[in-house]
């Protein structure tokens, strides 16, 4: 069975992360893909502290397995959010977006692990030596926020310049992707896009529709000029973006375009002007799932190709 340093660590069955998700991953997703073995993520993004405290309160009531919170360090108002999860106390907390160096004691000393997300192999040896429990290590081809780096750079760089284990993200939505990383030293996976298109998450099915249409090329980066580049599917907002960097715009023209869009993706469904991020890996979902078939499924054919390798790397053929 699949099983690694991470599972331990944790106390989870399978070492499978659904990816924190703005708008995307409340506690119905993170529960369920608690319940199904893995580590379910709760994407605080920018709630009220008091929705996440609910939210938190509301996980607990559906899964008795450990699950976790996505904190968005860059927010104005973090503090808040860290002391909602403080107070109400969750197994692990991971975070993205920024330097969660200043908050690891604090969670630490509430009982709680922390796993940053982190695209660099600088910032991989500076969040472990400030006591991370492990990482994420997140590539280029994930959706939303992301650093430049791909995933099959990333993560035997960073394994091999940290003792701690390292969580493999980007660009993986099949057995075949969660056999890479394990290949490439990782001690687990984690997974966005693939938990989009779940009848467990609460996305606007205009969203999952978008995501199990799209073919390989139907992402773009914007937002590169404001230090904050997001990956979406391509729609006119996209290209409102891209048109801003060609005018070289402020960064509050960006902002202000990028007002209330993941809310208009994910509770509007609006196709045309809402943020519907989602990584490269898109091309790859061709139908909407439950959270237990993706995770039976994954873990089963992972076992099956990683147990008959030896076949399909014979000199022979
Ligand atoms: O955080 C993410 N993905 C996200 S956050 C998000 S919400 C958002 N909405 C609008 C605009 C921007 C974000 C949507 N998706 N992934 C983890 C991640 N963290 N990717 C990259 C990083 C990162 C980048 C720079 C982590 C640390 C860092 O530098 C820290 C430092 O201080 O050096």
């Amino acid at each position: 069975m699949i099983k690694s340093l991470i599972c331990d660590k944790l106390g989870i069955k399978y070492p499978i992360f659904q990816g924190g998700m703005a708008w995307a991953s409340n506690y119905v997703l993170a529960s369920a893909v608690s319940n199904a073995g893995g580590l379910g993520i709760i994407g605080a993004g920018q709630m009220p502290p008091e929705l996440l405290v609910q939210e938190i309160r509301k996980a607990k009531e559906n899964t008795d397995k450990p699950f976790g919170v996505n904190l968005i360090l860059y927010l104005d108002y973090i503090d808040e959010l860290v002391d909602a999860v403080i107070q109400e106390g969750v197994p692990v907390v991971t975070t993205g977006a920024g330097n969660a160096g200043h908050y690891i004691k604090r969670f630490h000393d509430a009982g709680i692990k922390v796993i940053p997300v982190i695209p660099s192999v600088a910032l991989a040896k500076r969040m472990e030596k400030a006591g991370a429990d492990a990482l994420i290590a997140e590539g280029t081809e994930s959706g939303g926020h992301i650093g430049e780096i791909t995933t099959m750079a990333i993560v035997p760089q960073v394994v091999d310049n940290v003792g701690i284990p390292v969580v493999a993200a980007g660009g993986i939505a099949d057995y075949r992707g969660f056999a890479a990383a394990l290949c490439l030293g990782a001690s687990g996976i984690q997974m966005g896009t693939r938990f989009l298109a779940t009848k467990e998450c609460c996305v606007h099915q205009n969203w999952k529709a978008m995501v199990i249409k799209a073919s390989d090329r139907d992402t773009v980066v914007t937002g590169r000029p404001t230090g904050h580049p997001v990956r979406v599917l391509k729609n006119r907002l996209a290209k409102m973006f891209i048109e801003l960097e060609g005018k070289c715009s402020p960064v509050s023209e960006y902002e202000k375009l990028g007002v209330g869009r993941l809310k208009a993706a994910s509770v509007d469904g609006n196709t045309e002007t809402g943020s519907f991020m989602s990584g490269q890996i898109a091309g790859l979902i061709k139908e909407e799932k439950t959270v237990k078939e993706v995770i039976v499924e994954m873990v089963s054919k992972t076992e099956d190709f990683i147990n008959n390798m030896p076949k399909f790397v014979s000199s022979n053929t």
